[in-house]
């Protein structure tokens, strides 16, 4: 089945097999994790820090070019009383999710966590002390959620981040330290992050791309990764550089794109992986962190046919959340948690455990497919007929998944025509096409 999605995404000039992987063989449980990953299909993104008190997102201190000791001081202010944990897990499990990426430490360098290798913490700089990431790390484990952590390369408030890139030149920090401080600093961190916090499934670098200024720059993430698997040998890695993944390198990140498209400008170029698991991150509403003035949520119906088409394009949908400043997840976002979740109890089993179909995504859809069981996601059409391009393969059932009634279908050797009774209305017409 995976030759064949793969053989129709080369025929879309969609996939190629990527050389910056060679060399690298991957550990039988990184296997084993990067199925499980994908298995899962859905996660949620938090992007949450002391930034959500300006209520403007995450870039806040570089947008405003504020200065990085006036922006520190927020820290003292920081006392999210509403803060919860476990109501936050048991919301995203509700709503299907199987993972959660939680931001553990922004481009501002403020860390979520506790950590002996700065003061610009949580626990040290701010009234409420708690630690969030232990916090969040607990619940996960409690409800079998998966837990990955963001981290951040890019620092803009630290004086030794030297591939300096375009972002953080407005900060007014001095630039007088030196790069081996950064990457033992970071070294640490993670460190941290692997030892201090249980399981952790997967490592999520960012910033990669603001050194462009710097372009032979050399991040040393042979030894990054290393390290990672040191400290956990299942731990996967994803690192949201844009660009073709490299040795260590886990899961291919696309951004606010689905693998194969450039809308946002940010896969220019990007090739789509034959090997390795895909994840696609996107917003619920317009920015990632916390703003008070975006209200401009996605709707459920949008947001489900994000994850269906992420899906039928062999991809995960990590779907992004910014908590508010009080430590609430904003209420929209708790809505749309919920409708997703109801879908996700009817329709779940034709996302979880499926990889991408044998029918390549059309305007109509998309297919996802589970041994010999096909999946038609029908999200777009104005027809009560469908053709399918299924050649070679005797199809022995088809039906409609929510009720289980039988759909009527031609088969001929070019392909399938599926007869529906009507013009599809739900948000996602379902036939299950059985071989
Ligand atoms: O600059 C960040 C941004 O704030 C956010 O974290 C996103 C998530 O994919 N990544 C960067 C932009 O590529």
């Amino acid at each position: 089945m995976r030759k064949q999605f793969l053989s129709l995404l080369l025929a879309a000039g969609l996939a190629f097999p990527l050389v910056a992987q060679e060399g690298y063989r991957p550990s039988p449980q990184i296997l084993e994790a990067r199925k499980e990953f994908q298995d899962n299909k859905f996660g949620i993104f938090i992007h949450w820090g002391i930034y959500s008190m300006l209520a403007d997102g995450e870039w806040v201190l570089n947008n405003k070019n504020i200065n990085y000791e006036e922006y520190g001081k927020m820290a003292g202010g920081f006392y999210p009383a509403s803060f919860d944990a476990r109501e936050w897990v048991k919301a995203i499990k509700a709503a299907g999710a199987k993972y959660i990426c939680f931001t553990t430490r922004h481009h501002d360098g403020f860390s979520m966590f506790d950590s002996q290798y700065s003061d610009f913490t949580i626990t040290k700089a701010t009234p409420f002390k708690r630690d969030i990431v232990k916090e969040l790390a607990d619940a996960c484990h409690e409800e079998g959620i998966n837990l990955h952590f963001y981290y951040s390369l890019i620092d803009w408030t630290r004086d030794d981040y030297v591939p300096l890139g375009n972002s953080g030149r407005g900060t007014g920090r001095p630039l007088k330290g030196q790069w081996k401080d950064y990457y033992a600093f970071m070294n640490n961190q993670l460190h941290e992050l692997l030892t201090n916090y249980g399981e952790v499934n997967a490592i999520w670098f960012d910033g990669k791309w603001d050194q462009r200024d710097n372009p032979d720059f050399d991040w040393g993430f042979p030894g990054i990764y290393s390290r990672i698997h040191e400290a956990q040998p299942g731990c996967l890695i994803g690192n949201n550089h844009h660009e073709a993944p490299i040795a260590g390198e886990d899961i291919q990140i696309f951004e606010r794109d689905l693998p194969g498209q450039n809308t946002a400008g940010f896969s220019e170029g990007q090739e789509v992986s034959l090997d390795l698991p895909l994840e696609t991150c996107e917003t619920m509403n317009g920015m990632w962190g916390y703003k008070i003035t975006d209200q401009n949520y996605k709707s459920t119906k949008e947001l489900i046919h994000y994850l269906v088409k992420a899906a039928g394009m062999n991809a995960n949908l990590l779907m992004n959340i910014g908590p508010q400043p009080d430590g609430r997840l904003p209420q929209t976002a708790l809505e749309r948690l919920k409708e997703m979740g109801e879908w996700m109890s009817q329709y779940g089993e034709t996302i979880y455990g499926t990889r991408g179909g044998l029918v390549s995504p059309h305007d109509w859809g998309v297919t996802t497919q589970k041994g010999n069981r096909l999946f038609v996601h029908i999200l777009n059409l104005k027809d009560k007929g469908l053709f399918l391009p299924i050649e070679g393969k005797k199809i022995k059932r088809a039906i409609r998944y929510k009720d289980q009634a039988k759909v009527h279908f031609k088969q001929e050797k070019e392909g399938v025509l599926l007869l529906l009774d009507e013009v599809p209305t739900d948000i996602d017409h379902v036939i299950e096409l059985q071989f």
